[in-house]
């Protein structure tokens, strides 16, 4: 009697016991591995890990690498490809390694604002580049962030080169991100760049091994540019964005339901960093006057003009489908 009520017990706290275990085992069933280039108090990494993060805490575990810690710059793609990786946050110039059409969506002057992209990537144009996305380097485009509009930020103060056309940065060695569309992008814009990690972008301005880089001002002030350099041209050459990237592989794995949660939550973390950042890009001028750059306009329809002749005559638009510049430019103001 004793020993069968013994029993019962045992297996009445084994059940217990396995029913508590099977959430916590499911927790850890999937762990999100995201890798970024980014530091951890980016208005990016900030969203992912405040509003991405408890979204999806049902059914997985969110683990960011931020600074290029885990993956390099670059090659996150690859690692999501080979199931190396489970998330990050790309761009559509990394994705132009791969598909050369993706460059459409890295081109100077063609997003016109951070609503212009949400219209972008949620317009239909937007399908057959996500559906090539997913099925030939199983990486689904989840969500689009705003990254801010791009100026170029330099080490040399006014009074050595004030910069007011793309002829004004003849000579200037700027450093941009290692892939052919932003190498591009440099020589659009006058200068002669130079590719190099955004790890490495601080020391190199420090150092004077580069003239300038180009990043949107929340990222000159989170990288804390703006301690070695002394100017920033106004040129916004880029509205640039960065896509939330997440393996496909994971992605059939999950039931409808959590596909709907990830969809909603990076929708959401997007939209959180998208009006952080809109609200830094307006307030950090004045922090930057105050830390002692010059921060001007130069002619931005000489610039305007001269980066759309670039493109207008390159390789790299031959390979963007035709119609959808005229469909992008549609969705803008
Ligand atoms: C950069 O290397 O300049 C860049 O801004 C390019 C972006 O696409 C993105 O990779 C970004 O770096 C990182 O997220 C760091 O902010």
């Amino acid at each position: 009697m004793i020993r069968e009520f013994k029993k019962g017990s045992l297996m009445a706290i084994a059940l217990a016991t396995s029913a508590l275990l099977v959430p916590s085992m499911a927790l850890s069933e999937i762990t999100l591995r995201m890798s970024t280039p980014a530091s951890a108090t980016d208005q990016r990494s900030v969203a992912l890990a405040e509003v991405f993060a408890p979204a999806v805490s049902g059914f997985a575990t969110y683990e960011p690498h931020y600074n290029a810690s885990l993956i390099a710059q670059g090659s996150e793609l690859e690692s999501i490809a080979s199931g190396d990786l489970e998330m990050s946050i790309t761009s559509a110039q990394e994705l132009g390694q791969f598909f050369p059409e993706f460059t459409i969506f890295a081109t100077g002057y063609v997003h016109q604002s951070a609503a212009h992209q949400v219209a972008v990537f949620n317009d239909p144009l937007m399908d057959p580049f996500k559906a090539m996305v997913e099925e030939e380097l199983g990486v689904k485009l989840l969500a689009v962030m705003y990254l801010g509009q791009r100026h170029v930020n330099l080490r040399q103060t006014k009074d050595e080169l004030t910069v007011t056309t793309p002829a004004d940065l003849a000579g200037v060695n700027l450093r941009m991100p290692g892939t052919d569309a932003w190498q591009f992008l440099g020589s659009a814009l006058g200068a002669n760049p130079t590719p190099m990690a955004f790890t490495e972008i601080y020391t190199a301005l420090q150092t004077g091994s580069v003239d300038g880089q180009d990043n949107p001002l929340p990222t000159v002030v989170d990288a804390k540019f703006y301690e070695v350099t002394n100017q920033i041209v106004l040129t916004s050459h880029l509205v640039d964005l960065n896509y939330i990237a997440f393996s496909k592989e994971v992605w059939d794995s999950l039931t409808p339901d959590q596909q709907t949660v990830v969809t909603e939550a990076a929708e959401a973390a997007a939209e959180s960093a998208r009006q952080k950042q809109l609200a830094l890009e307006t307030e950090l001028v004045s922090f930057l006057t105050e830390q002692g750059l010059d921060v001007y306009e130069p002619d931005l329809n000489a610039f305007r003009t001269h980066v759309q002749a670039q493109y207008a005559d390159s390789e790299l638009a031959q390979s963007w489908p035709e119609g959808v510049l005229e469909r992008i430019n549609a969705l803008g103001n």
